[in-house]
Order: C-alpha cells, then sequence, then structure tokens
C-alpha cells in the first residue's frame, strides 16, 4: 500500500459528488505536482505509449490522447501515487484507499475546437462497478465557453449511453455493439439541451474535477488562438471493481496488461499496475 498526500474531502464537496455525479475542487494540486504533470506530458509527447491516437489531426486542430498507466511514465506515477489524488479518490467514495487505475492525457494544441463527444467513461473500461470515478485537471487556464461539461445526476441513470467513436481520425458517431441496452445520445448541445441539467466551471491550473465514471460528459473544446489545453484525467477504482469486458471492446484495452499481472476478468484489479493508495495521516 503507497501512502499519499492527505487531502480531506468535506462532507459537502462528497454530497455535491454523490448527487450530481461531480464536483469542482479548487487549488488541490500546488506547483511541485503541476511540475510533475507538465513533465509527464512532456515525456508522453516524446516517448507516447502504443495506445497514443490523433483523434483529430487537421489544418487547424490537433487533438490526441493517450493512456498509460503506473508502470509506464515515472512522473505519471509519481502523480498517482504520491498527489492529493489518492486520498480525495478514496474520500469521495467512502473508503480508506484507492486502486490506481491509470491516466489519459488530453492535448489540443491552441486553437483547436473539436470538442470531446458526450459519453460515459466507464462504459469504455475494462473494470465495473460504482466506485470508479476520474479526476480531470488542467495545465492551462479553463476560460467560460472553453469547460468540460457534465450532465447533473446523470451517473445514476438507469441505461447507460450508446458509445462514440474514440479511434484514430475517428471522433465521435455511434459504435455499432449491436446491444440495446444502450440509449441514443440525445442531442445535448442542441434541440434536447433544455431537458437535462448542466455543470461546468472555469478553472485555474490546480483545480480538479472529480467525476463519477458514469457521469455523462463532454465538450472542453473551443480554444481560443495561442490557448493549449493540456488535461490529464486520472482513472480510480474502488473495493466493489472487478475487471471486465466490454461490447465493442475496451478503451483502453489494458486486459492484456492485467492478465500479465495474473488479474483476469471477475477479478479486483489491485496488483503492481494498479496499486492501493491511501492518504498519509
Ligand atoms: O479533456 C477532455 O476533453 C476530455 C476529458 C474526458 O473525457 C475525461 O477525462 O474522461
Amino acid at each position: 500500500m503507497t501512502h499519499a498526500e492527505m487531502f480531506p474531502v468535506s462532507q459537502k464537496d462528497v454530497d455535491a459528488y454523490n448527487r450530481d455525479g461531480v464536483v469542482m475542487l479548487k487549488g488541490v494540486l500546488n506547483d511541485h505536482w503541476l511540475g510533475v504533470l507538465e513533465a509527464g506530458v512532456a515525456l508522453d509527447i516524446e516517448e507516447p505509449s502504443a495506445r497514443k491516437r490523433d483523434w483529430v489531426n487537421d489544418d487547424a486542430n490537433h487533438f490526441f490522447v493517450d493512456a498509460v498507466t503506473v508502470p509506464h511514465n515515472p512522473h505519471f506515477e509519481r502523480y498517482m501515487l504520491g498527489s492529493p489524488l489518492g486520498s480525495i479518490a478514496a474520500g469521495m467514495m467512502d473508503l480508506a484507499a484507492a486502486c490506481a487505475f491509470y491516466t489519459t492525457i488530453f492535448v489540443r494544441s491552441p486553437g483547436t475546437q473539436s470538442h470531446t463527444p458526450w459519453h460515459q467513461d466507464q462504459t469504455y473500461w475494462c473494470a465495473e462497478g460504482r466506485q470508479a470515478l476520474s479526476i480531470w485537471t488542467c495545465l492551462d487556464p479553463v476560460p467560460a465557453g472553453t469547460e468540460l461539461e457534465f450532465v447533473r445526476g446523470s451517473h445514476l441513470w438507469d441505461r447507460p449511453l450508446a458509445k462514440p467513436h474514440f479511434a484514430q481520425d475517428h471522433l465521435g458517431g455511434e459504435m455499432d455493439v449491436g446491444d440495446a441496452e444502450f440509449m441514443t445520445v440525445p442531442n445535448f448541445s442542441g434541440a434536447d439541451r433544455d431537458r437535462y441539467e448542466f455543470l461546468r466551471w472555469p478553472m485555474d491550473p490546480g483545480d480538479v474535477l472529480v467525476f463519477h465514471g458514469m457521469t455523462v460528459h463532454g465538450g472542453s473544446g473551443d480554444l481560443p488562438a495561442g490557448l493549449w489545453r493540456r488535461s490529464i484525467s486520472a482513472q480510480w477504482l474502488g473495493e466493489d471493481a472487478r475487471i471486465t469486458t466490454r461490447p465493442g471492446g475496451c478503451i483502453p484495452d489494458l486486459l492484456p496488461e492485467f492478465a500479465s499481472n495474473g488479474i483476469v476478468v471477475g477479478d479486483h484489479p489491485a496488483c503492481a499496475m494498479c496499486p492501493t493508495v491511501t492518504a498519509a495521516i
């Protein structure tokens, strides 16, 4: 078990997370942790993993993603094991510890307009359970009009949302996974907008968003000229999480890496690639 920096989450924040599926916490990451993240992103740009994808790459927009587990980037390893995130993840899930699943890096070059399609993270993951969340932060300011946006309370919906494509040069649309369980994605940005409540926050570097694995979210584009968006989303699992497969495949597909750590479908994910983190007292 690794001991991370303590960050006491308030009952008010836990209540907001449970009710809304998302909460924003101000000033969680100090300059030290922002420096660690800068180094992690820079290393990933130099030496991406095999999972790196250019979702959009044209004359005006460049938007790429990569997903790395703890053993694959020493900076993100420090971030996952030592920063206040482990304490926040455990606190939100009302647990003493949480498992550091993996880290996603989203990089948009200055002025990129491309949005992240509306989706739920967990329907892509090779892990399922109600104790599952992401902690998103950004190395660059997030001005009003460019925020990541959340459908309030959507983590409590009965049916999962159909899954947009997140593939090389293929962002959005709807994957055909041959499963009637999924509901068609409403037009959240247009005709159906009035039927839902949305949450979003302008943010400064150091602020974080904590959101449930099933909370519907999207947006985060429309960057003004000159503004990068280097965001880092850390995925965390709790005691009820189990390894699973997904119709249409998992993104990222971490099943082979789990298998090489002796973890297979039905197992709890804790292992060397998904270490358990608790907060130092
Ligand atoms: O930063 C973005 O545009 C996407 C973030 C996201 O979808 C996530 O963290 O799950």
